[in-house]
């Protein structure tokens, strides 16, 4: 439970205080400088993303064999991981460590997820943590629900984003060569992963059509794009708050479901550096934490990092909404 000291700035751990807007100066927070830089490729291609997906649902109950659809939501978990276990929990948040086969195989599954390298993904979620709900914050809940969403993926960053983010230590993950591989090799390797693999696959096994396979992987990844999202979005407005009532993100159920057990936002914004994203029972609504407990059984994970019940109990009492008691949270099994 000490802080680590090799532990870079960024990793929040026990002894920082999230920057909340009331400490930041003045020129964090100045609306009149939102001014948006639409970016019409980015547009473009999530429309036809989000179009081609609903495609996809309709061909998974019509045309596409069982197989696929499988595979399609066997990929949606793998991905998941990749985010969730990978580069939220382990490389944005350090909340526990992986030997490098674990590493391998989270890399592998965070391209399939195609939500950009994980040096960029967790720069960006670093910065989420360490300037929340300000406009150093990429994905700023207070600039609406579809801001937080997709928006903020629509047009350029705001210069506060970049110039709070150059305070972001990442030399922890440079270090390591994976992921040093996957930044430099991006635009190669993704595509195989997270388009052409599940693509071809249901094509050679079991003689899915191409036109199926595409537009199912599709619908796969608009999917898990859309449930990371929310984490954004739903859990930063909606739900209740047993461990901090002057933050903004939530405890919100069906989040967490979507999003592998990342929807206890209120708990991960108070205690962000706990492998288990929450308080909840090992394994209810957190596949992810049971992924992790998989991994550190056979000994790939370890100083796995959590919070005892007495700190929880005191930052309750201290902050608290009052809803903790209601939801009978506090059983650790
Ligand atoms: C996607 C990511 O969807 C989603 C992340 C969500 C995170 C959610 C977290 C919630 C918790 C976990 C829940 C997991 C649940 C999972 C459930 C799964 C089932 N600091 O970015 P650029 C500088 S990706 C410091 O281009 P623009 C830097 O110099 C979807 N500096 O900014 C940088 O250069 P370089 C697929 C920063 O030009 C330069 O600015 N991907 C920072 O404003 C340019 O950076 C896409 O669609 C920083 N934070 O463009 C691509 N940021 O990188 C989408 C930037 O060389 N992105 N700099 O160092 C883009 O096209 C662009 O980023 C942009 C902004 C248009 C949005
Ligand atoms: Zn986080
Ligand atoms: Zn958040």
């Amino acid at each position: 439970m000490t802080p680590n000291a090799s532990i870079p700035t960024g990793v929040l751990h026990e002894n920082d205080e999230e920057v909340s807007n009331a400490t930041l100066p003045p020129e964090v927070n100045k609306p009149d400088d939102r001014k948006l830089q639409l970016v019409w490729r980015n547009i473009i291609l999530f429309a036809y993303l989000h179009l081609a997906a609903l495609y996809g649902i309709w061909i998974m109950f019509t045309s596409a064999k069982v197989a696929t659809s499988l595979f399609g939501i066997l990929l949606y978990q793998l991905g998941g991981f990749g985010i969730t276990a990978g580069a939220h929990r382990l490389w944005a948040h350090r909340s526990y460590k992986a030997k490098w086969p674990l590493r391998l195989i989270l890399t592998f599954c965070n391209t399939l997820a195609f939500e950009d390298s994980v040096i960029d993904w967790s720069r960006d979620h670093r910065v989420h943590h360490k300037f929340s709900e300000t406009d150093a914050d990429p994905h700023n809940a207070k600039r609406g629900f579809f801001f937080s969403h997709v928006g903020w993926l629509l047009c350029r960053k705001h210069p506060q984003v970049k110039e709070k983010g150059k305070q972001i230590d990442l030399s922890d993950l440079y270090a390591d060569p994976i992921l040093r591989f996957q930044k430099k090799y991006y635009t190669i390797v993704m595509p195989l992963v997270s388009f052409v693999m599940p693509t071809v696959v249901p094509m050679y096994l079991w003689g899915e059509t191409f036109k199926n396979a595409f537009l199912v992987n599709l619908f796969r990844y608009c999917l898990t794009l859309n449930a990371t999202w929310l984490v954004n979005s739903a859990a930063h407005m909606w739900g209740d708050k047993p461990y901090d009532r002057f933050i903004n993100p939530a405890e919100n159920f069906v989040v967490s479901v979507l999003a592998l057990g990342e929807g206890w936002h209120n708990y991960h914004h108070t205690f962000p550096w706990d492998y288990k994203t929450s308080e909840l029972g090992k394994y209810s609504v957190n596949f992810s934490t049971a992924f992790i407990d998989f991994f550190a059984k056979i000994g790939w994970a370890y100083d796995l990092k959590t919070v005892s019940s007495e700190m929880i109990k005191k930052r309750v009492t201290r902050t608290g909404d009052g809803t903790h008691e209601i939801w009978g949270w506090g059983d650790k099994d």
